[in-house]
């Protein structure tokens, strides 16, 4: 068996789900943080066979957009303002950044 990590935009995950559910995959949805922008984005669990590794990741591809998102340099390392005005300046961010991790042991008690 194999652990999918998927992070994921926010924007992205309902219908990721939907597709995971229709394809009888199950998902566990943790909300989280990028260390970059610190703004919000979603964490996935996916716990499939191997079989299901490749499925699981073209429906992450189908499914999550890569976008561009604004952040001002200064902000985002946390150094005070001095000598310039900061500019926002745009980075790409997704499709989606996905984990495959093999599992030891799987039970539901
Ligand atoms: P963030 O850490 O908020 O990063 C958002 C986007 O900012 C990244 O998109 C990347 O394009 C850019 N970025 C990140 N660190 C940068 C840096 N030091 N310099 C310049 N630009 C930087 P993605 O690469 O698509 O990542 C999206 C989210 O996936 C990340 O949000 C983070 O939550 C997660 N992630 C990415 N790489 C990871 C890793 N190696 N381990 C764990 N989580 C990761």
């Amino acid at each position: 068996m194999k652990l999918i990590i998927a992070v994921v935009q926010d924007q992205d995950v309902n219908r990721l789900l939907e597709r995971l559910l229709d394809s009888g995959i199950g998902a566990t949805k943790l909300a989280s943080t990028g260390g970059f922008l610190k703004e919000g984005n979603t964490t996935l669990l996916i716990g499939v066979g191997e079989e299901q590794v490749d499925e699981v990741i073209g429906l992450i591809k189908e499914t999550c957009k890569a976008r561009k998102q604004l952040v001002t340099p200064l902000a985002a390392v946390g150094r005070s303002i001095s000598a310039f005005i900061p500019r926002p300046v745009e980075v790409p961010v997704g499709g989606a950044t996905i984990f495959v991790m093999n599992v030891e042991r799987f039970e539901k008690v």
